[in-house]
């Protein structure tokens, strides 16, 4: 996996991570032994998943579960929360009170968590973000976040739109879960894209991710207005029921409503392929490899990068011909 990494560990996640290495050992460890490296003792990993909302949560869910077995270490314990917060910090309470050496978890908002961050700093029990970040003042409370540019993604789908379909035009946009930060970050990063155009945003609304969801709000949009064009949809699967409510009302997909989505699952890509769709820039959801390295380098103590941001690619129509057969998601 390619990947840039930002801002070097601060000293208060050292310490966090010294303090857990020390927890660690104290579990009964002859001492020194490092948690999931040469020592035999796997590492007990929480991680509490947003819920199973799209294809992209489905590829992210497969790699993490293929990635962190036993034999390469880990002890995983895996919860879906169905997309509702409570849920998450349910479960990770639960990996608390169990006593796991570390936390990881895709939080489905940015905000709400600081309670339970500060009870997992308590136990001593180290936090690694995975692909959506927290909004918080104290970032002592996480040790790492794995996972993409939300505001790039939305930047690059605005400046492909700028580029490529005009300077002029009504579009709808479909919003990803309220609160989230790849549905807040998108939508600011192709405000930026669009700033200075003709390009109106004239209708917003979230669709929270789901195919249903995006077929849904589409059907309301294509009722109140009838000079769309171009839904900006936040992930594939609400462009792919977008896709399901125009060819509903009579109009050809990526003709007569252009669509541009974000994630790059294997059926948005079949989508773009058919022309049904125009442009899809990329979300990486392959953070299983980053995951495990960072917990085994937060559980033996060692600093690890406070934000690695995996890299995305972008396709047009053409490029997705290419290389759809190898697409492993
Ligand atoms: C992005 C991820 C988003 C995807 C959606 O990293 O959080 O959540 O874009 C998924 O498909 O539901
Ligand atoms: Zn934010």
């Amino acid at each position: 996996m390619k990947r840039k990494t930002f801002l070097r560990a601060g000293l208060a996640t050292l310490s966090i991570a010294a303090m857990a290495a020390m927890s660690a050992c104290s579990g009964g460890d002859s001492g020194g032994g490092e948690a999931g490296g040469s020592g035999s003792e796997t590492i007990a990993l929480g991680f509490s998943q947003v819920g199973a909302e799209s294809g992209w949560r489905a590829a992210n869910t497969k790699d993490i579960q293929d990635t962190l077995t036993e034999e390469n270490g880990f002890k995983l314990s895996f919860s879906d929360a169905q997309q509702k917060q409570e849920n998450q910090i349910q479960a990770l309470r639960s990996y608390i009170a169990q006593g796991v050496d570390v936390l990881a978890f895709s939080p489905v908002v940015e905000t709400g968590w600081d309670a339970v961050l500060q009870e997992a700093k308590s136990a001593n029990i180290p936090v690694i973000l995975t692909d959506r970040a927290v909004d918080t003042t104290d970032d002592s409370l996480f040790a790492s976040f794995i996972g993409s540019d939300f505001v790039a993604e939305g930047q690059r789908a605005g400046d492909w739109v700028v580029e490529n379909l005009g300077k002029d035009l009504k579009v709808v946009e479909l919003q990803g879960t309220t609160g989230s930060a790849p549905a807040i970050d998108r939508k600011e990063g192709f405000g930026k894209a669009i700033e200075g155009t003709d390009i109106d945003i004239i209708d917003s609304q979230t669709g929270d991710f789901t195919r249903a969801g995006g077929k849904q709000v589409m059907e309301g949009f294509l009722n109140s207005h009838d000079d769309i064009d171009l839904v900006f949809a936040h992930n594939d699967d609400m462009g792919l029921g977008a896709i399901e409510a125009i060819e509903a009302a009579g109009k050809k997909p990526g003709k007569d409503i252009k669509i541009v989505t974000i994630d790059a699952v294997k059926d948005g890509m079949q989508a773009l392929v058919d022309g049904k769709i125009n442009y899809i820039v990329e979300c990486n959801p392959l953070l299983g490899e980053d995951l495990a390295e960072i917990a085994k380098k937060v559980v033996a103590g060692e600093a690890v990068e406070k934000r690695i941001v995996v890299e995305d690619a972008a396709f047009t129509q053409e490029e997705a011909a290419k290389v759809l057969a190898d697409r492993t998601y």
